[in-house]
């Protein structure tokens, strides 16, 4: 049986956690704390991966054999992703932060909305959808295009084929922010997981290894992941609603507390 605590739709946390007793706090997102702005996520209904194959369009093979075409995605998202907007989730956790000092932020979206939000302490571990990177040289440059008939950039140093600055499928994820985000998970106090499906490694060990660590774990989603039966709390629902009314919560007993 999942050891996890199911609480109301209104947010209303009954485990009187206080905000002492969050640090250090280690908040994972993925897709779903977006989905309430209008990005699409990857799996599940309206899902990318419904509609688009992962295999032509997220992987260095699916680039090598049709840059063209996996560029012609990216634009897509790019476009897509500019007219979207941080909800109050995005918010919530800038707040958090504020109030929080020992707070890392580690997301696996590309769409940059925690930066748009105001969050400071945050970990990319997949990439930025805003930033390209060179395939001989290695160069990386800011890409704020949002036009979505633009032509594949070449590299402004050697000259070459620039592609998106996200991680794909069969690569490694950048070996510095994987260490961080595993010795943030070893030492936080709770771990807030918030909007993913928990399916894509090695980021869904996360959680694993601060629950060994002893850490609380919170999920915020709609439906139960793989990870739901190691919470210690379940918040079942969209994030632009679950996390402020937990926040204002935690708040509140705060406050009593003092
Ligand atoms: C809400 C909500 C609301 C909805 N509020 N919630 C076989 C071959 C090759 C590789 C592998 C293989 N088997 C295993 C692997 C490893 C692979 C992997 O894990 N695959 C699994 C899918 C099986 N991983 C990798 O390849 C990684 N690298 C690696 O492991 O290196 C070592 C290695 C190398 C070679 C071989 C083996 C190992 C790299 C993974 C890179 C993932 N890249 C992507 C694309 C990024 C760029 C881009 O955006 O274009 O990252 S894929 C996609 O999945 C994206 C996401 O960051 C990632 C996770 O998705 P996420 O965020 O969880 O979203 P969803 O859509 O899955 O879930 C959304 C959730 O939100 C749902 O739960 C909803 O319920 C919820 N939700 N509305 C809150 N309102
Ligand atoms: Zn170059």
């Amino acid at each position: 049986m999942p050891q996890s605590t199911r609480i109301s739709p209104s947010g209303i946390s009954p485990s009187g956690i206080s905000l002492a007793d969050l640090e250090p706090l280690v908040v994972l997102t993925g897709a779903g704390i977006s989905a309430e702005s209008g990005v699409p996520t990857f799996r599940g209904e309206g899902g990318i991966w419904q509609s688009h194959r992962a295999e032509d369009l997220a992987t260095p093979f699916a680039f090598e054999r049709n840059p063209e075409l996996v560029w012609e995605f990216y634009n897509w998202r790019r476009n897509l992703i500019a007219q979207c907007s941080p909800n109050p989730g995005h918010l919530t956790l800038a707040q958090m932060e504020i109030v929080i000092k020992d707070f890392l932020l580690i997301t696996q979206n590309v769409d940059g909305l925690h930066h748009v939000a105001g969050s400071i302490n945050i970990l990319e571990i997949h990439g930025s959808i805003w930033q390209i990177k060179c395939t001989i040289c290695g160069e990386i440059r800011i890409y704020r295009q949002t036009d979505e008939a633009s032509t594949v950039p070449m590299c402004q140093v050697c000259g070459e084929l620039m592609r998106p600055d996200v991680v794909w499928f069969g690569e490694m994820l950048d070996q510095e922010k994987l260490n961080q985000a595993f010795e943030s998970a070893a030492r936080a106090n709770t771990m807030l997981v918030i909007g993913t499906s928990a399916l894509v490694q090695p980021v869904n060990t996360l959680p694993l290894i601060a629950k060994e660590a002893g850490a609380r774990l919170i999920e915020i989603n709609p439906s139960p992941t793989p990870l739901s039966p190691i919470m210690d709390m379940r918040l079942s629902g969209p994030s632009g609603e679950m996390l402020p009314g937990w926040w204002d919560e935690v708040k509140k007993v705060s406050l009593n507390s003092n």
